[in-house]
């Protein structure tokens, strides 16, 4: 119903408003001109729609006019612009609110706002899908999408403290779970899913967030040229002396092994990048600390926050030393007790990990803590409304292939993979049953579909996820390296999988024995399965966890619980958790009405008005646009509800013109005799009329601005309907 009425509701084209002075000839070629040069607005009305060239020419159009959004269909697709656009003001929100934006430009409010009145007058519950690779924009979308009913939907004093708060939890979310990265100087490392939660009247009165895995291991190194979590160098440049003073911290990054430390290289280069010029950590700080406030954070609980924040990082800075024993020793000034205590009977490896195993489980779980914490100070506690509406926004981690691709990137590709096939399936659905309800017959579309890949990746007993459980949990010398053996052994066949083994015995030079590659959907990831065991396994020494217990600090003590010590129940790995939470968010998504925004990155240099074709081309292609246009023109380019289209082209038949008295089809079917439609142009369905060819529907839109000009209907700036 969703797609259905978004279409409805879809502009034909970009509107261009021409200011007639040289009567309609004059118009006309204007408008042309225009036409040739903003390209089209919904790719359904390419003539050429099974062009990849023709598609990408049409973005590249759009994208040099800075008309960054385009439909296929009810599908909004998004090219990154790189610069600040003015087409986020209140005035354009204003333009969107409520309007059945026929009219309209693409734009994330209008699909904002379909979802909005889709959810107000089915009482449907909706998702907005935000998916795209890193760095193609889909955070920024999420949160103007926030940003458009927090300003739109109507408000009380109440309401207004939610939208306050559902606005702010986005800083200090990001503050502690973004990151530079080489894709992106924002880049997400966690998932998030968040609910906004309406009430009759249609206010946002609350909302909820789930988080999904965050990449803890980017608090204790990071590959060069990237930083850990933005909060680290937010405090320390922008935190008060006094508070520096308290928490023992130097305003200086560099003294700070965890902001210092890369993977690669670490010795050549000390110092990552602790200052970007894309970023400002001493005005971000300020953000994050009123928007802490806003959101109901006492000042005793921030001090007890940043103190963790400051011990994550005089932790990283305990260095060890080899006693005569082999056992560790700590050497630093840093005086920290039950650490000697605890991770001298160690050796210096052991105790390292150790070390950086606490600080990742500190991290982290402070992390999920925080999260809690805004779910509280959003939730809607007025027993009377539980009767609320809501709309689900997802903005999760994209799709990424670094040079290292480790644990995480395995985990985050899988997620998109999940993700992708959603998509498949529910697009292709909605197409298909539109169909059947309009007795049209569908013609099947030929399409990749991902699934294979997610079974290799998820599947009982003999997925990726099922083989790495078992390596973790055999006693013995289970290893990263057996793993991967067992990897080949059980799924070396797949056609997704690759390692250096050839099948003839022989191996594959250009990749390394430890090693195993996935032809993804959006392309071919070598992961290196060095850290895979211990990343799964996600172990805590069961006396760290003892100290963790005994802390002051308040915050902590939340975060680690009594009762973990006494569970005798080994917990679930950590690809497992992922897995069983991405099951459940699936659940939830396909539960709820989808719309879609498919966000596309147009070059790696993070440049504005920089249209990188290869670059676009390749994303087009994964995300799998030109399939679902495919999908969506599956013989008919174009259709509409029988009642919008008479309004819209009555004038056009002296039968219809007025006023159509009789069934909307009858009337629609007279007024296409009229126009001359041939009948392999068009079909009637039950409630709509299907037409094959965008030229059709031109050559009516044409004739409709003709009349409307000859009779002298068009004011001195006329709308031009044409693309
Ligand atoms: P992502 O969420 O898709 O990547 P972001 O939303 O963080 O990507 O976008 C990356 C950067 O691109 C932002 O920091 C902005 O500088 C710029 N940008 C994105 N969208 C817009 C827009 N509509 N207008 C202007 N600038 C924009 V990742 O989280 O890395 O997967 O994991
Ligand atoms: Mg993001």
């Amino acid at each position: 119903m969703c797609f259905i009425a978004l279409w409805d509701r879809a502009p034909l084209i970009e509107p261009t408003y021409v200011v007639a002075s040289d009567g309609v000839r004059a118009m006309m070629e204007s408008a042309l001109t225009a036409r040739d040069r903003v390209g089209v607005q919904d790719f359904v009305l390419l003539e050429n729609h099974t062009s990849e060239a023709a598609f990408i020419e049409n973005l590249r159009k759009r994208f040099k006019e800075n008309l960054i959004y385009t439909y296929i269909g009810s599908v909004l697709v998004s090219v990154n612009p790189y610069k600040d656009l003015e087409i986020y003001t209140k005035n354009h929100m204003e333009r969107y609110r409520g309007v059945n934006f026929y009219e309209v430009s693409p734009h994330l409010y209008a699909v904002s706002d379909n979802s909005y009145r889709s959810m107000r007058t089915e009482r449907k519950d909706q998702c907005i899908l935000i998916s795209g690779e890193s760095g193609a924009g889909k955070t920024e979308a999420s949160k103007k999408i926030l940003q458009y009913y927090a300003v739109t939907c109507p408000a009380s004093e109440h309401v207004q403290t939610i939208k306050d708060r559902l606005l702010q939890s986005n800083p200090v979310l990001e503050a502690f779970g973004n990151a530079k990265t080489l894709r992106n100087d924002n880049s997400s490392r966690f998932g998030k899913y968040m609910d906004i939660q309406f009430d009759f009247k249609g206010a946002p009165v609350g909302g909820h967030i789930i988080n999904y895995l965050l990449e803890k291991s980017r608090v204790v190194h990071q590959n060069h040229g990237e930083r850990n979590f933005h909060i680290f160098y937010q405090l320390i440049e922008g935190g008060e002396e006094d508070l520096l003073r308290r928490l023992g911290l130097e305003r200086n990054p560099q003294q700070y092994q965890y902001l210092v430390k890369s993977i690669s290289c670490c010795r050549k280069y000390p110092g990552n990048c602790p200052k970007v010029s894309s970023i400002n950590d001493r005005s971000d700080w300020k953000v994050v600390r009123k928007a802490l406030t806003v959101i109901g954070f006492s000042e005793d609980e921030v001090e007890e926050l940043l103190n963790i924040i400051a011990s994550v990082l005089h932790l990283g800075n305990v260095q060890y030393g080899g006693e005569d024993s082999g056992n560790a020793c700590i050497t630093s000034d840093t005086q920290i007790k039950y650490l000697a205590r605890l991770m001298s009977p160690l050796n210096l490896e052991q105790a390292s990990s150790a070390r950086d195993a606490l600080s990742k489980a500190v991290y982290g779980r402070t992390f999920t803590w925080l999260v809690n914490k805004i779910n509280a100070s959003l939730a809607y506690t007025d027993d009377s409304y539980k009767n609320w509406s809501v709309i689900g926004l997802l903005d999760i981690y994209g799709f990424e292939v670094f040079q290292n691709n480790s644990f995480e990137q395995f985990c985050i590709n899988y997620c998109n993979e999940k993700l992708q096939q959603l998509f498949i399936e529910l697009t292709l659905k909605s197409e298909q049953e539109e169909y059947e309800a309009e007795g049209i017959t569908w013609e099947p579309v030929q399409y990749f579909n991902n699934k294979i890949i997610c079974d290799l990746v998820e599947e009982k007993f003999k997925g990726i996820i099922s083989i790495l459980d078992e390596e973790c949990l055999r006693p013995g010398d289970a290893s990263d390296i057996t793993f991967l053996e067992k990897l080949e052994d059980t799924v070396g066949g797949h056609p997704h999988f690759v390692t250096h083994k050839l099948a003839d015995g022989k191996t594959r030079k250009v990749m390394g024995r430890d090693e195993f590659r996935l032809l993804h959907y959006a392309g071919e990831v070598n992961y290196n399965v060095n850290g895979f065991l211990d990343k799964n396994n996600d172990l805590l020494f069961r006396n760290l966890k003892e100290v963790m217990c005994m802390s002051e600090n308040k915050i902590l003590n939340q975060c680690f619980d009594r009762e973990e010590l006494t569970d005798k129940k080994r917990p679930d790995t950590a690809a497992t958790q992922f897995k069983a939470s991405l099951a459940k968010l699936m659940e939830i998504l396909m539960s709820k009405e989808p719309s879609y925004i498919r966000c596309i990155k147009p070059n790696d240099s993070k440049q504005a008005g920089r249209f990188d074709e290869v670059l676009i081309r390749h994303q087009v292609k994964y995300l799998g646009l030109m399939e679902n246009l495919r999908v969506r023109r599956a013989g008919f380019a174009y259709r509409r509800r029988y009642e919008v289209f008479l309004q819209r082209y009555k004038s056009l038949c002296p039968d219809t013109w007025p006023n159509w008295r009789g069934k909307l089809a009858d009337g629609v079917a007279t007024l296409v005799k009229h126009l001359g439609y041939k009948p392999e142009e068009y079909k009637l369905g039950r409630s709509k009329i299907f037409i094959r060819f965008p030229k059709t529907l031109f050559a009516t839109e044409d004739a409709l601005e003709t009349r409307k000009h000859s009779l002298g209907e068009s004011p001195q700036h006329v709308l031009l309907s044409l693309p």
